[in-house]
């Protein structure tokens, strides 16, 4: 991962090809790295996590979630295709985890392991599987892990279980969180895509965010 600089990762859930790459080209500088799902890529083809890993490092959220070898194949298209990073589930268990975190290696490339998700739904399963989970990717040796800004309390929990790895943290904007908060409890980068994506003026929003993540830290 790169260094944390901005600590900003740019959720570019759109579904043009163009539009991203305009994202991309007018944003990038605010974002220490690009995170393409599913939209994007199912829209616009694998190809776009090339074409984007050519202009910023580039993390495919595929959430991957299944046998170790399907997860293997899964992992090995996303790196071969551009990507720097990964992000999978960590409920499928060790063997599923262990065989991204070993595809990751293979490319210098580092795998992010889901705890808890942001969303209301995430406290019906995943919070209280969320500690297990952390210690899971702790296990397997995962980069880090994903955690809610919309909850800071659980960031901070998962954070005593994981030690110095590291957090990346959804939520921010659109689904209530806050940048501040979230940094404060310990995220060392933020994941924030519709708020700044679809603002008006994406640069002046992408900039306010930042300027809040400079203001919390110590
Ligand atoms: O809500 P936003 O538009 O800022 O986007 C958040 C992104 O992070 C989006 O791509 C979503 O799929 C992803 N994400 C979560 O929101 C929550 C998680 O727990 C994991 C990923």
């Amino acid at each position: 991962m790169k260094k944390r600089e901005t600590r900003l990762i740019l959720a570019l859930d759109v579904l043009s090809r163009n539009k991203a790459l305009e994202l991309v080209g007018s944003l990038g500088g605010y974002f220490d790295a690009i995170k393409v799902g599913y939209p994007l890529i199912l829209a616009g083809g694998l190809g776009i996590l090339k074409e984007i890993s050519s202009l910023a490092p580039v993390i495919a959220d595929l959430k991957i979630a299944d046998i170790p070898n399907t997860n293997r194949l899964i992992c090995e298209e996303a790196l071969r295709a551009g990507a720097c990073g990964l992000i999978a589930h960590a409920f499928p268990g060790q063997d599923s985890l262990k065989a991204c975190v070993k595809s990751t290696r293979a490319y210098g490339a580092d795998l992010f392991a889901v705890t808890e998700m942001s969303h209301p739904g995430a406290s019906e399963f995943m919070a209280p599987l969320a500690e297990s989970l952390a210690k899971a990717a702790v296990e397997a040796g995962a980069t880090g892990v994903v955690a809610p800004a919309t909850r800071p309390e659980r960031i901070k929990l998962i954070r005593s279980i994981i030690g110095d790895k590291i957090i990346i943290s959804p939520g921010v904007g659109t689904q209530g969180g806050s940048a501040a908060d979230a940094i404060k409890a310990g995220a060392d980068y933020l994941i924030v895509g519709r708020s700044i994506t679809g603002a008006d003026d994406p640069v002046a929003e992408a900039e306010r965010v930042l300027s809040q993540v400079k203001a919390s830290l110590p």
